[in-house]
């Protein structure tokens, strides 16, 4: 995959591309990443990339032909499937993300300011996204946030594949409590199921856990997920 960002602060980016799993899926070709700094693209000596909103109020507006002038360059094969980061987007979930891994080339555009000229959205982005109930400064983060959650699910991007599977959101539940060594520590004992080697059971004690962690956590994710008696029932005992 090509992933190309155009940013106003692309130091914010750059830096956390070099670490961890980011790092490794590019050394393997994977994923190849590019953060433009829009300011390349403007045309006068100030190098505006933002100008006073038509009617008036406050804030500034990202002036179109930057934006348009970018993604002209970069989307030479006109395939990109191109993203405007916003908290008027829709929000980012784990289908989402999985469904941003299968295309070829995703340019992120990241917002600044007051907001973007509306011919921006109008003629060059497929989709807008945001991460969240809340206002950041800018698309910058949000962007790295999307990079991350997708790099790990490109094939080659987990040790053990298996893990990305099992993580919390890919089966719609959150995930069970985990424990490592010591099997005490300062009295605080690991549950005696999973020393036991009992697979079964322990399969059994972790969707057990899963479960309550939900119900307790986020019931909202339990409407989209068809309970069995069995699961209703210890549902019922967490609400008790
Ligand atoms: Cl994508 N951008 C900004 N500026 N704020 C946000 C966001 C994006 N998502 C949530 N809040």
């Amino acid at each position: 995959m090509k992933l190309d960002v155009l940013a106003l602060f692309p130091d914010i980016i750059a830096p956390a591309l070099q670490t961890g799993i980011l790092k490794r899926i590019q050394d393997a070709g994977g994923l190849t990443v590019n953060v433009y700094n829009l300011r390349d693209w403007t045309t006068d000596k100030h190098k505006s990339v933002d100008d006073y909103p038509y009617g008036g109020g406050a804030g500034m507006i990202l002036k179109p032909e930057p934006i348009f002038a970018a993604t002209k360059e970069l989307n030479v094969e006109s395939d990109a499937h191109i993203v405007f980061l916003t908290p008027q987007g829709i929000p980012l979930t784990q289908p989402l993300v999985e469904a941003l891994s299968l295309e070829n080339h995703l340019i992120l555009i990241c917002g600044r300011y007051k907001g973007v000229d509306e011919r921006v959205r109008q003629k060059i982005v497929t989709s807008e996204i945001s991460i969240g109930d809340y206002v950041l400064s800018g698309g910058e983060i949000a962007a790295l946030v999307i990079i991350d959650a997708i790099a790990r699910v490109l094939p080659g991007a987990l040790g053990d594949f298996e893990s990305a599977h099992e993580d919390s959101f890919s089966k719609e539940l959150l995930d069970h409590p985990h424990y490592t060594r010591p099997a005490d520590y300062e009295g605080m004992k690991v549950p005696e199921v999973l020393l036991s080697g009992h697979h079964d059971n322990i399969k059994k004690w972790r969707h057990v856990e899963a479960l309550k962690r939900t119900a307790q956590r986020r019931p909202d994710l339990l409407q989209e997920y068809d309970l069995t008696d069995e699961e209703l029932a210890i549902i019922n005992k967490v609400k008790q």
